[in-house]
């Protein structure tokens, strides 16, 4: 069989996974009776070939999204109810959490946050819902940031059907690891923990449930991302332009970006792809730039099932700091990284050369892009 047919339920039918969002609204019904559980993704095409800056409608009209008869690949028809959803990828993109920061006496910070865990449907693909399980209503769940050396204190409560942990990655004692049967471990349904330790090291981190079974739980929805900006005073000047606290960080346009997908049919591979949970949302909804302002994005791959993933960035080269931990580039001007499951990294570029217009990101795995995982900047 190939690795892209989709098991056959029993009895059923063996649809291979791209033919599920190539199947029109009017195969819905057929597709139902498979695996699916939702209806099938609705397709449209999209005119990438004619959307140079100058031409894109100034009404707020987005081009990628006009109805091309013919064209019948590439994304999806609709839109997801992000009201409904209760997180909109647009926002989540450039959400930081910093908790709630108390000074203490000594001059030092603490940060507090409080996170539930809970089951809740989320909206993956217009009209495609999947059962996931969530830190705060969320996938990925939220932003959690800090600068190098505060005092940290998560406030876990797990309100979910499963047992449930937070796993950090970053620099702390065993009993705050939040593994099934080490420390602390799970957390019961219904109990509360704190997870309390020092940010560090600095860099692009992620957190994500370490309860057994890792990758159902993992898979679910249970991640997201976690910051430590770089202390000036410890690694210099450099670090400046990454830390609120400096000036220097000030004209950054900053983003978090968590590689994921969802696996809609229980077969253990990936049927939706995306950054930030929603396929194909940056393309109808594509990430403001000021042309003027230097950009920085932290990316997350926490993708199951999948070995790799992959970023790449048109018609543009970039610094990647793989993982955030130094302040000198891993690679220098390039268009594309790859990033195994729970690697991470920053990346950082400029479009003060060029002209305005709708510029592509996606992953270079060509069939993750089709699948979702592709958006655009609107560079002005
Ligand atoms: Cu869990």
């Amino acid at each position: 069989m190939d690795q892209n047919d989709v098991k056959p339920e029993p009895g059923g039918v063996r649809i291979p996974r791209r033919a599920l969002l190539q199947i029109g609204a009017g195969g819905a019904g057929a597709l139902g009776s498979v695996a699916l559980g939702a209806a099938a993704l609705p397709l449209l095409g999209h005119p990438l070939g004619g959307t140079g800056g100058s031409a894109r409608a100034q009404t707020g009209d987005n081009p990628l999204v006009t109805n091309h008869p013919g064209h019948t690949e590439s994304m999806t028809v609709g839109d997801v109810d992000v009201a409904r959803m209760g997180f909109d990828p647009s926002v989540l993109v450039s959400a930081f959490d910093y908790g709630e920061a108390t000074t203490m006496a000594d001059g030092s910070t603490v940060r507090e946050w409080e996170i539930a865990a809970y089951d809740k449907e989320i909206e993956i693909a217009p009209g495609v819902f999947f059962p996931a399980w969530t830190y705060n209503g969320q996938v990925p769940g939220p932003t959690l940031r800090a600068n190098e050396g505060d005092r940290l204190r998560i406030h876990f409560t797990n309100a979910g059907t499963h047992p449930h942990t937070m796993h950090f990655h970053g620099i702390h004692s065993a009993f705050q690891d939040g593994v099934s049967g080490i420390g602390r471990g799970d957390i019961q349904i219904g109990e509360t923990f704190t997870y309390e330790f020092t940010a560090k090291p600095f860099g692009c981190h992620l957190y994500h449930c370490h309860s057994t079974p890792l990758k159902r739980h993992i898979h679910k929805g249970l991640y997201g991302a976690y910051i430590v900006n770089p202390d000036p005073e410890r690694h210099g000047d450099l670090a400046r332009t990454r830390h609120p606290d400096h000036a220097e960080s000030e004209e950054w346009q900053e983003f978090v970006m968590v590689m994921n997908a969802f696996d809609t049919t229980f077969d253990a591979a990936n049927e939706v792809y995306a950054v930030n949970s929603v396929a194909f949302h940056y393309m109808k909804h594509p990430i403001p730039i000021d042309r003027a302002r230097p950009v920085r994005i932290y990316l997350v791959n926490i993708t199951e099932f999948d070995l790799i993933n992959s970023f790449h960035l048109h018609a543009n080269f970039f610094d990647y700091y793989d993982p955030g931990t130094r302040l000198e580039p891993t690679l220098r001007s390039v268009d594309t990284i790859m990033q195994a499951q729970g690697q991470r990294g920053i990346l950082e570029f400029s479009y003060k050369d060029h002209d305005p217009g709708l510029y592509m990101f996606h992953a270079h795995v060509s069939e993750f892009a089709e699948l979702g995982w592709m958006g655009v900047f609107d560079v002005r």
